[in-house]
This record gives C-alpha cells, structure tokens and sequence, in this order.
C-alpha cells in the first residue's frame, strides 16, 4: 500500500487566476501577479495551490476551453512565468495541482480544428460526431449544462458534434485508444514539470455512452481512470482530486480506496445540490440544515476507512459560503469563522476557494449586462424566453450564479481592491473598502487568522486527520455538532449555523468534561454541562482531558 500520504494534512487554496491578481494592469489577473502573492498564501499556511486553467483558450469559459494544453494563455503570461510559479512556491513548500479538463477540448484546438475538416481526417473520431435525424432534426433531445441542445451542426461536413457545456467547448472521444494516448502524454509533460498533482474537471463525464443517453459514470469510467493512474500518476506521489458531480459515497470508494489505484478523492456535491429545487440550480430553495448536517455525516461516516474526502463550501462555480451557509450581514465574520471550523475539524482534505478566508461575499448586480459567466448569461436568455420573469432569474442569479465567486480577489481597500490598475474584466464587489486582505492582517480576531490557526491545528493533532466521526444531536435542526476521537482523545466540534441561541443536549459521557480550546470564535466554558446554550453563529473546538 502507499505509504502516508502528504495530502491527508494539507490543506488546498483555489486560485481562479482571472480574478486573483492582475500585474500588467490590463484588468485581468494573472501569474506574476499569482508569484506576488505568494508571501500572503505562505502565511496562511496552505500546502497545495490548485490553479484554475492557465492554458490557450479562447476564453469562451474562461479557460475550461483549452485550445493548447502545453502553452499558456498569453492574458495569464507564458510557460516560463508559470515553471516560475512552480520553482517559487516549491521554495516555500507549497504544491501546485494543474486544473486538467479532458473531458472536453476547445473548438480551436488543433485536434477539432482537422477534426471538423472532412469526415475521413485522422483527428475526425477524437470527437463525437452523428447525423442528424433527417429533415432538421437533431441525433437525440440531449441538452447542455449551459442551455441549449448538446449538439451543434457543422455545415463543412454536414454533421452534429456532441457538447455537454457550451458549443464551442466539444466532447472528446474516450472510446478513442487515441485520445486516451495523447492526454496521458500530455499529463506527464506537465508531471515531468514538478507539479504536485491534477484537479480532474468534471471526470465522471469521460465515462460517457452517447448512444444509450448516458452522460457519465457509465461502465467505462474507472476502467479509463485506472488505465489513465498506470499510464500517468499512478506512481508519483501527486494528489489526484476528481469532480464528481453525481458522485455518492458508495461511488466514491471507487475512485478514493487507494487498493483500487485511481484517484486521491474526489468532490461530491449532494450538499450543494440541496437548495436546489428539484435538482435546477435557478431555483434556488432555502436550505434544509438537518438535511444538510445528514449529508455531511453520511460522507464522513460511509467514506471513513475506505477512501477520502474532500471538504469544501465553495469553488469558482459556487455561490460564496459565507452568503450561502452563513450570514453575510450583521453576523459575517462570526458566521464566516463557524463555517470554517465547522469543514475544517471534519475528516478529509480541505479546500479554501480564494477570498474565502477573508469572508468574501456574494455580488449583487442591478443588471445582467455586468455579469460576464456564459451560463448565467446563456440560462438568463433561455429562462426568460422560456418566460421566466427576468427579475425573479436575477434574482436566482444573485443567489446562485457563478460570478458570485469570480468578482475580483479583496487585497486592499483603494481604487478596485488592488486587483488592478486597469478597468476588471468583472466589476469589484462594492464591499471591498469593508473587506479585504490588508485589514484582515492588521486584525488579530479576522477571519484570515482564524483559517491560520486552522490550518495549522491540523499539522499538530492527528486527531483532526485520522480521527473517527460520530455526529452529536444529529436532529438538532440549527446546531451541527460533531466528536471525533482517536488513540483515546476525544475532540468536540460545535457549530450554531443559526442566528438563534440555541440549546444543545450533550451526550451524558461528556457531561462534566473540560478541555482545552483549539478554537473558538467566542471566549466559551471549557467545563462542558448537559446542556450547552449558544449565542448566534456560536463555534468552539474543545480538545477533551
Ligand atoms: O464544472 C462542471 C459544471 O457543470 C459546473 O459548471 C456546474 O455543474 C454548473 O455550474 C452547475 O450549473 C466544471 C468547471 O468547474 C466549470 O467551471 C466549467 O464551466 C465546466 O466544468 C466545463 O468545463
Ligand atoms: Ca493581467
């Protein structure tokens, strides 16, 4: 078996490079501005950076349409800047896992370009090709994430070509030995570069069966992913995350046992998917916390010994945590810092999406011309045609669209948050005055700190990493409370995800207890009684003696 993994005590920072930081004042973040940051990111504390795609792309989805995967896009910089990045956070030991999107090219990469060219070229079957139905009609109703149908005609060669997001982002073609080749090539190119590992973007997806309406996790994925583990990482010590959005804990062990050589872990998303009405995210519905706290302790109870979770709030698809799970008014920083003790004490691998850890939040914009992300975009027109009344889709747009998390990166309150000197490609937040990095470092109780000490809890006890999990209360409808215990310690986690003061029944074991505090966000008893009383979005960690 592999020997300890580094990535069970590490925790992972999402950068999403166009909004991070921009140095060249063109107004769209990129990797020098990324090495200048590098100071800020080693006082958090973080192991690993996983970077959003840097690669060629026509930016049709701001990078996750790559038209040259061994080359960067010249708004980010070029390969030089980026094997930069990778000797300069190295120094200061911190990884960098590359965002690898296989499971669709973009239409100007070299390979659909010849592809399109006529139906007998050798790149034709990289991708997915049908004949329409006769008189117009398309091969299936199949339709796209971002809206529309799922294919798109080709007039050159009087064919359909397949595309689960947008129309200029077509599927490739796993069932091609090919394909399969030139991307585990590519893979080692950039391993041989020293990168810490892959984000694998939606990689369930490559298990596709067009024919049968199947649009992933079919019988073909693991056997893809495991030839893929032999032919690429499988024998350097990387980490591997999947995205996995139908994924559950049972189809989790098959990617994470690490018996079956596949991935490190994987991101589910049954705990995101639960505010949305009948599974469609533009129609948003409000959280069921008791729902929420079942979800979270099936995947610590049901993943725990034969796999490995990761454990986010948010990513650069997701509606910002703090406006999402907590309260991004009178109880932001409280909530902010709940939030963060409530992932960060569970067992698994945490991700921090950046800003974050300043307790950024989500952007409401008066109209849908300051949005830029194409499935807001493209969902707003189609709903709206569909006759959807415009201000109740903006209203869902506020809540759930992707620009929450991609409005520029917080670091100072001047002119565009220090993000840029230019005009940004997506408009600032108008809170950055109130939030940002600079104020958060010249204050001790903010949130920066409070990620700080988090981070660094989990270098100090291996309880955090390998501890068990039993949920405390688990039908308490507002309070998530958890034990974990480990070689006879015992670590009580508390989280009041409401604005209310709420009581919670303790089990009669620990009645009496005391304990040192590892974190809290308010000063709180360490002699524990059988009924503890907690103030809004109250949040302790109390390491029993
Ligand atoms: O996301 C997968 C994806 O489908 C998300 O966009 C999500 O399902 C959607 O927002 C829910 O409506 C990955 C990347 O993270 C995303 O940024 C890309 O747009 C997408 O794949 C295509 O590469
Ligand atoms: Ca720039």
């Amino acid at each position: 078996t592999k020997p300890v993994t580094w990535w069970h005590n590490s925790v992972v920072y999402q950068i999403y490079p166009r909004s991070f930081c921009d140095s060249n004042g063109d107004g769209i973040g990129d990797i020098p501005g990324i090495i200048s940051k590098l100071d800020y990111l080693e006082k958090l504390g973080v192991d690993v950076i996983w970077l959003s795609p840097v690669y060629k792309s026509p930016m049709d989805d701001n990078g996750y349409d790559i038209s040259d995967y061994q080359d960067i896009a010249p708004e980010f910089g070029t390969l030089e800047d980026m094997l930069e990045l990778l000797k300069l956070a190295k120094a200061r030991g911190i990884r960098i896992i590359m965002d690898l999107v296989v499971n669709h090219s973009s239409d100007e990469h070299e390979w659909f370009k010849q592809a399109r060219k006529s139906r007998d070229n050798p790149y034709r079957d990289y991708f997915i090709w049908r004949d329409g139905k006769g008189d117009g009609d398309l091969p299936d109703d199949q339709g796209s994430v971002f809206g529309g149908p799922a294919w798109e005609y080709d007039e050159q060669t009087q064919a359909y070509f397949y595309h689960q997001f947008s129309k200029r982002q077509p599927d490739l073609n796993w069932e091609n030995p090919k394909v399969q080749d030139e991307v585990h090539k590519m893979m080692n190119w950039w391993l041989d570069k020293g990168i810490g590992g892959f984000r694998l973007d939606v990689i369930d997806l490559i298990g596709k069966d067009v024919d049968k309406g199947i649009r992933g996790n079919g019988p073909r994925l693991h056997p893809l992913l495991k030839e893929m583990n032999l032919a690429t990482f499988g024998n350097r010590d990387v980490l591997t995350v999947g995205e996995t959005w139908d994924a559950t804990p049972e189809t989790a062990k098959l990617y994470s046992n690490p018996e079956r050589n596949e991935l490190s872990m994987i991101f589910q998303f049954e705990h995101i998917t639960l505010s949305w009405k009948g599974g469609d995210k533009w129609q948003p519905i409000e959280l069921d916390l008791k729902a929420f706290k079942q979800v979270m302790t099936r995947w610590q109870t049901e993943l725990s010994d034969q796999g490995w979770n990761s454990l986010f709030w948010n990513n650069h698809d997701l509606p910002r945590a703090v406006s999402k799970y907590g309260d991004d008014g009178e109880y932001r920083v409280k909530s902010a810092k709940m939030l963060a003790t409530a992932l960060h004490l569970l067992k698994g691998t945490p991700y921090i999406y950046q800003g974050e850890e300043l307790g950024m939040t989500n952007v409401a914009f008066d109209s849908i011309d300051d949005y830029r992300d194409i499935e807001t975009l493209n969902l707003y027109a189609e709903r709206v045609a569909q006759g959807v009344d415009p201000k109740a889709m903006l209203a869902a747009i506020h809540e759930n669209s992707r620009d929450n998390a991609r409005t520029p990166m917080h670091w100072n309150n001047q002119i565009h948050a220090g993000f840029t000197t230019g005009q940004p490609w997506l408009a600032l937040n108008p809170n950055y005055p109130q939030i940002n990095a600079a104020d958060a470092l010249g204050d001790e109780n903010s949130t920066f700190y409070h990620y700080q000490t988090l981070i660094s809890l989990r270098k100090q006890f291996p309880i955090i990493v390998y501890g068990s999990f039993r949920a405390v209360e688990p039908d308490h409808e507002a309070v998530f409370a958890y034990l974990r215990e480990f070689e006879g310690q015992q670590l009580l986690v508390v989280a009041n995800f409401s604005a209310q003061k709420q009581q919670l029944l303790l089990p009669k074991e620990l009645h009496g207890r005391s304990g040192e505090c590892l974190i809290q966000n308010q000063p709180v008893e360490s002699q524990l009684v059988d009924n503890l009383s907690l103030d809004a979005y109250e949040s302790f960690a109390l390491l029993l003696n």
